[in-house]
């Protein structure tokens, strides 16, 4: 197994692992409030540190983000000592449970944490955090935990269909009077992971909410002074955000939560993308094409430019956007971790969007014109540290699958594989670029095709849809079905479902691939290409098993806010996270 990437921690103390944070000099929240003289007294204070437990297994830059942004100092923990000498301590625990009590165990923070937690100190663990405070995980296991709640860690069932991981926007239900979720009753918070904590009476004295996914799982603990969320609050919008604060400010009453219909379930996801690439001025920008083409159709045939990414993105946060997707769509012609202005991009998005980020665009092995070998693994690694939830790949899927269908073996080397066991599947999103190909009969190929509801041009019933590579450039030898399974079995744990034919048309979602896709797999897929009006996307939702619907054209261009579109999913009986 390749080595974990290097803590954040590392490189992150106190300021962003770069040298001018995007928010230099910008108020942040609790600065707002307070004059200049009286922050530069509280910002070196005890009082406004928070401790956080980063044992290196992966991402918590989102976390560190979100603290920062709500005006606290970090202190990493380098010590058990740290950990019993904190004031108030968060654990995001990210990784593999058993690979997480390892590292606990023989750095001599497991002994510690439960010292900690003995003492009734400050805590809040977050995600894995709360799963280490429960008796032990079936996660490659049965693994032993820090045995502080009672209760085994359990994994969903797919069996029966489930979508598995369990990724979106849930609704709470509290059980328990706590300050932390003070407000935030029957609000949409962020999950993503595939095990869970099983309510029982043996732990039910702990538990402060439940949450619906197939069956009732524990949301949230609280004890004293012992708080973990199986959600993610850095990436829960404004609802995260105020929980956050009042862990971190107890007597503060959290930033206001503003009510709206009650969520009962898992909502639909509705994503905004941003296609970046290089204008031929150098400079990287927001692009949109028409079934692929990016460029003006004028004499100029200049790269279309509708904004500048982080402006766009950040914007779409506050407009509702559930997730930002950036794709970096000339990745595949050069070396990503040399397209410094992207990973920038990143880095400055994730200290304003508290909504998950994906990036995707030439995650691939690659040596350089030095004869220096990256592996994909290190690739993602770099995205992951400028501030990625997920990573998306494109191509590089395409290949791996097609050489698992040749042979029927599982390398374990491609990077869909290695970055998914290193991250987890929760972490790796394969984008699939497929293009309609009409056939007269299904004997006519050896893909899945579907019965199309529209004719083709010689009026053809049947379509099957091919995969290509390179942006749409190269076709493959392998259907969209094919290779939607295929990339499910090497470890995928979303599909972005986009149609070359639909991109940019405004003329509705592809029912009939999505329809095919998201019946093909237990992962969740989200539908995208095509969307131009507020009734594509209850179209897609009521048709398909589609998680998520994304679109670009419509709200770079502003035609159609994603509000209406909220709004408008809300009225068709769609339940979506509001606000
Ligand atoms: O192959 O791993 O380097 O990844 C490249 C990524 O860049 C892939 O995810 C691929 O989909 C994307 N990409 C490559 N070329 C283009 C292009 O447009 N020339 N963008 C491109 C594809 C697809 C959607 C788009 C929707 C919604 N973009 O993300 O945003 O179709 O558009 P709409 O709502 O306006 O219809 P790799």
């Amino acid at each position: 197994m390749p080595p974990p990437p290097p803590p954040q921690g590392a490189m992150a103390t106190g300021a962003a692992n770069h040298a001018v944070p995007c928010s230099a000099g910008r108020p942040t929240k609790r600065n707002q409030r307070r004059n200049p003289a009286s922050l530069s007294v509280r910002a070196s204070s005890e009082a406004n540190t928070v401790t956080l437990l980063d044992y290196g297994a992966g991402n918590v830059r989102s976390v560190r983000n979100a603290i920062r942004h709500l005006g606290f100092n970090i202190r990493d923990v380098r010590s058990p000592e740290d950990i019993l000498s904190a004031d108030r301590l968060v654990f995001p625990g990210v990784g593999a449970f058993g690979s997480a009590m390892d590292v606990l165990t023989r750095t001599g923070m497991a002994d510690a944490l439960r010292e900690y937690i003995r003492r009734d100190r400050p805590f809040l663990g977050i995600c894995l955090g709360l799963q280490l405070l429960f008796d032990s995980s079936e996660e490659n296991g049965p693994v032993s935990g820090l045995g502080v709640i009672p209760g085994v860690v359990r994994r969903f069932d797919s069996s029966e269909g489930l979508i598995v991981p369990h990724i979106g926007w849930n609704a709470l239900q509290i059980n328990k009077d706590t300050q932390l979720l003070q407000g935030v009753d029957g609000h949409h918070v962020y999950f993503v992971h595939s095990y869970y904590a099983p309510p029982s009476d043996a732990n039910r004295d702990w538990i402060s909410s439940t949450c619906n996914y197939g069956e009732s799982f524990i949301s949230s603990i609280s004890m004293g002074n012992i708080q973990a969320v199986q959600f993610h609050p850095e990436k829960s919008g404004a609802t995260g955000l105020s929980i956050f604060e009042k862990f971190l400010s107890p007597n503060s009453s959290g930033a206001k939560v503003p009510s709206h219909k009650k969520a009962s379930k898992l909502a639909k996801r509705v994503i905004a993308c941003l296609d970046v690439r290089s204008n031929d001025n150098g400079d990287l920008v927001v692009t949109k094409g028409d079934q692929y083409d990016v460029r003006d159709h004028s004499s100029s045939k200049e790269v279309r430019n509708l904004g500048k990414p982080v402006e766009l993105a950040s914007q779409y946060y506050i407009d509702g956007a559930d997730e930002v997707s950036f794709l970096n769509i000339t990745g595949f012609r050069a070396f990503p971790l040399g397209d410094l202005p992207m990973l920038e991009v990143l880095r400055c998005a994730s200290e304003k969007v508290f909504v998950p980020l994906t990036v995707g665009g030439g995650i691939r092995d690659f040596t350089d014109a030095s004869g220096r070998y990256y592996s994909s693994l290190e690739v993602a690694s770099e995205y992951f540290r400028s501030g990625a939830d997920k990573i998306s790949i494109g191509s590089d899927a395409v290949f791996a699958a097609e050489a698992y269908l040749q042979t029927g073996v599982k390398t374990g080397k491609s990077s869909l594989e290695q970055i998914s066991r290193v991250y987890g599947n929760q972490a790796v999103v394969v984008s699939i670029d497929p293009r309609r190909v009409y056939v007269k009969s299904p004997d006519e190929v050896q893909f899945k095709t579907v019965k199309v509801s529209s004719k083709g041009p010689l009026g053809e019933e049947y379509a099957w849809y091919q995969c290509t590579v390179s942006g749409g450039r190269d076709s493959r030898p392998i259907g969209a079905y094919e290779l939607a399974q295929a990339v499910e079995e090497l470890g995928a744990g979303e599909i972005l479902l986009n149609c070359i034919d639909c991109d940019g048309q405004g003329c509705g979602f592809d029912i009939d691939l999505i329809k095919m896709v998201s019946d093909a797999v237990t992962i969740p897929v989200i539908a995208s290409s095509g969307a131009g009006s507020v009734e594509h996307f209850s179209e897609v939702f009521e048709k398909t098993n589609a998680s998520a619907a994304l679109a670009a054209g419509i709200f770079h261009r502003k035609e159609v806010p994603i509000l209406a579109v909220k709004e408008h999913l809300e009225d068709a009986g769609v339940e979506v996270r509001m606000q």
